[in-house]
């Protein structure tokens, strides 16, 4: 089933809940809105009254019953209730004008001591006021939402969106309120749970909210809904790519393409579903690559619609063991992170946060950064663009997921759904990874390959991988055989050894690989924890030396994969995460990080800084 069947099936259901409760029908997600930040928006940022609800007492009666599903749907605090006499003898038991206020967008953990751990129901509530202009729409757009979401305007459900790093998107312009005065209320839930993406164990904080952008953008009735402009699959010399129009008048529509500084204008009609394919000669571009992160000003109009978007042009494909970058092989010289900056409390919040991290891994001397792993932000897409760093993007399907449970599968499918709508237009962006260390299985195999297919079928332009798992053998060799391999198009492993396994830093170069597929090979993970500014010996663990001769030992003995094209150690900067306890030497972070959670570069950062320095003279000549 295709997520855009899946959900008309999900507003029929809903039609017939309502027309059975005779209350208003549940939106689905509208299919995200292409590029909905270079919309003209109105800003839901800032301050959001909240109310901590671990019983859910906003959300269920005292007999566990929905009030959003009960006949009148009233009852929930989603209504924003005021007492109808200034007597106040009316019985309301929350007032969110009264409330504290969050900060959005931000995570709650890092916002109130008492928050830091918690799991569970967070109830948020803006105003604002948008007086609807005739032949307008208006598209109410949350960045993301860690993890359920039932989202409310104007004391009237819009819907229920699961899954914390994709946005969510609501089409409200018959919803708004004519005096133009309205509010919205959002249940946000993070509780975890094994059938979930991700489940319930990770490595990384569960940061529960609005962690990212909340806005209502406009379009006209009829709009550029989606759009992919791209170049052709391995043709340097050719654009291709689609334009979807939603609204009324959508079909028998003159789109026109225009890339001024290509001298490019090219026009082409919809068909009678609002979509219009194009391909176009393009001999001259200066192609996009990490060297010359060349952006062109993209603009699509049509009668009465246009958007601007900046847009770089490669082709990315694999030969043998080789990664071609425009043709020419590459080595992707990376590093992971997590969507977090160590210098400020929880989740990254604005463009500046995400700025450092992407110049911090272009100071360790990357070309590649791998954003590990869920979908990051929006505008850190926009930023390698810019910057000219390739990108790995990724899904929470991580270790062990609910493998055999349809609603699992399907949700994971949205996530990449989406994950791929967002970045489809970033040069950037080279690989869609569909996980992260699953373990082996058939049921697991089943579902990993089918993502993979799915992410193939969205995206036929950029290479599919996940990153695997090893075993190893008394002989001391590392086999990667994982049969999901045969499926993807970069042999990617994650490894740890000289950590959770083979001994000390100067053991392991006894190691070699034994790998099954003629593919190129990116070490999706390797590295140790280290405390910065504690020093000690190279065996000593925790220390600064450990981690350094870790990665000494790591580049000797990944030299011996014949097939070696690339890697992302583990990771950028220390993170928080809760199953690091160690009260000397991480106090809730994983100090795997070559940067400190107070931004220390430790002894590990000039080591790789240093082989990333050899191989950009090797590959790129200087
Ligand atoms: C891994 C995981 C990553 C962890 C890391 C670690 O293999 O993919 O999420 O944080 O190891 O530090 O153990």
């Amino acid at each position: 089933m295709t997520f855009r069947t899946s959900l008309k099936t999900l507003a029929a259901a809903s039609l017939l809940l309502a027309s059975a409760f005779n209350a208003q029908p549940l939106r689905a997600q509208s299919a995200l809105l292409q590029n909905a930040p270079g919309r003209r928006v109105l800003s839901l940022n800032g301050r959001w009254n909240y109310i901590i609800d671990p019983y859910e007492n906003g959300f269920y009666d005292y007999r566990r019953e929905a009030f959003d599903q009960s006949k009148s749907g009233k009852g929930g605090y989603y209504d924003n209730a005021k007492p109808s006499t200034k007597q106040e003898t009316e019985l309301i038991e929350y007032d969110f004008d009264h409330a504290d206020a969050l900060q959005v967008p931000g995570d709650w953990n890092s916002q109130r001591p008492e928050l830091l751990y918690y799991e569970g129901t967070i109830w948020y509530k803006k105003s604002f006021t948008l007086k609807p202009a005739a032949g307008k729409r208006y598209h109410l757009y949350f960045g993301a939402i860690n993890y359920e979401a039932h989202v409310y305007l104007n004391g009237k459900k819009l819907g229920m969106h699961k899954g914390g790093f994709t946005p969510i998107q609501y089409d409200i312009t018959d919803r708004l309120d004519p005096s133009g005065e309205n509010f919205v209320v959002v249940k946000a839930d993070n509780t975890r749970r094994p059938e979930e993406v991700p489940t319930i164990n990770t490595d990384w904080w569960n940061y529960g909210g609005l962690t990212r952008d909340v806005f209502v953008a406009e379009t006209p009735q009829t709009f550029i809904s989606d759009y992919k402009v791209q170049l052709a699959k391995g043709n340097m010399g050719q654009l291709a790519g689609f334009v979807q129009l939603t609204g009324e008048g959508r079909a028998g529509q003159t789109v026109t393409l225009s890339i001024p500084e290509a001298k490019i204008t090219q026009q082409v009609k919809t068909d009678g579903e609002g979509r219009a394919s194009f391909t176009v000669p393009a001999k001259k571009l200066t192609l996009w690559s990490p060297q010359t992160p060349k952006l062109y000003a993209v603009t699509l109009s049509t009668g009465t619609d246009q958007v601007q978007d900046r847009i770089g042009f490669r082709t990315i494909e694999t030969r043998g063991a080789d990664i071609l970058l425009n043709g020419k092989s590459i080595f992707m010289r990376g590093i992971s992170m997590h969507d977090e900056n160590p210098l400020i409390p929880g989740r990254a919040r604005g463009e500046g946060d995400l700025r450092m991290l992407l110049t911090w891994a272009k100071e360790l001397g990357c070309n590649y950064v791998r954003l590990a792993h869920y979908p990051h932000n929006e505008t850190m897409l926009k930023l390698a663009d810019e910057m000219g760093l390739l990108v790995w993007g990724e899904v929470p399907v991580y270790w062990t997921i609910a493998w055999q449970n349809p609603a699992t599968y399907q949700n994971a499918e949205n996530q990449l759904t989406d994950l791929i709508s967002l970045g489809k237009n970033r040069a950037s962006v080279v690989v869609w990874s569909i996980g992260n260390e699953t373990p082996l299985s058939e049921p697991r195999l089943k579902f990993m390959s089918s993502l993979a297919q799915k992410a193939r079928s969205l995206d036929d332009t950029r290479l599919i991988s996940a990153a695997l798992e090893l075993h190893r053998t008394p002989d001391n060799v590392i086999h990667v055989d994982d049969p999901l391999g045969e499926f993807l198009d970069l042999t990617s492993i994650n490894e740890y050894a000289g950590w959770y396994w083979g001994g000390k830093p100067s053991e392991i170069t006894k190691y070699t690989f034994d790998i099954k597929y003629n593919k190129p090979v990116t070490i999706s993970e390797f590295g140790g924890d280290a405390l910065a500014g504690y020093h000690a010996d190279a065996e000593t663990r925790w220390s600064e030396e450990y981690q350094e001769a870790l990665y000494q030992q790591q580049l000797k003995m990944l030299g011996t994969i014949k097939n070696l094209r690339g890697m992302t150690p583990w990771i950028l900067a220390d993170f928080r995460a809760t199953r690091r306890q160690h009260p000397v030497y991480q106090q809730g972070f994983n100090r795997k990080g070559l940067i400190s959670s107070t931004g220390t570069k430790k002894k590990a950062f000039y080591v790789l800084q240093e082989y990333y320095r050899q191989l950009a003279k090797q590959y790129d000549g200087k």
